[in-house]
């Protein structure tokens, strides 16, 4: 049977370290709230213990517009990096396919074309089980694996 690694485990023994000056965006969808709060705090929590100072939080309704609100971070507010926080839920949303797909290449292309990590911290499961198990339960909290990928590509 397959077996997923705890990669919140995983990174916590790495060194990671980033320039304390870099100011880095933090957005998240108000859709499964339960969820993307809980991913958002463990996202919040690592970057702060990592040292960075300036993070700047934003909520959405829904994860379909987490790349316009990544973009507006960039290009208004100046961030290195932005966070990007959802939880699609295949079992209850008709159009899951739809939204988790343009929230996917529109989070890619934000970052492509602003030069700028956009990390998909976007959970998208079959339930709310498989969603509470990653987000700070058998697997881990995916929210801090965020962060973790976010300070990684901010020392590029
Ligand atoms: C409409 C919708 C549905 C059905 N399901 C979800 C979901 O599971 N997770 C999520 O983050 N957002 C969902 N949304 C809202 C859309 O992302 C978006 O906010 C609306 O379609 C308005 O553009």
């Amino acid at each position: 049977m397959h077996k997923e690694t705890n990669l919140s485990a995983v990174h916590a023994g790495g060194t990671l370290s980033v320039a304390p000056d870099k100011r880095v965006g933090v957005v998240w969808s108000e859709w499964n709230p339960e969820i993307t709060e809980a991913l958002r705090d463990g996202c919040l929590e690592t970057l702060r213990a990592h040292g960075i100072k300036s993070i700047h939080c934003l909520s959405v309704p829904g994860s379909f517009e987490l790349p316009y609100a990544a973009q507006q971070l960039i290009l208004k507010e100046g961030m290195d990096a932005v966070v990007c926080i959802g939880c699609i839920i295949q079992g209850e949303t008709r159009h899951f396919e739809f939204i988790a797909q343009a929230c996917a290449d529109g989070i890619m292309r934000v970052g492509l074309d602003n030069n700028t990590p956009v990390i998909f911290g976007v959970l998208t499961t079959q339930n709310m089980a498989q969603a509470r198990d990653r987000a700070g339960g058998t697997h881990g909290n995916k929210g801090v694996e965020a962060a973790y990928t976010c300070i990684k590509m901010l020392s590029m």
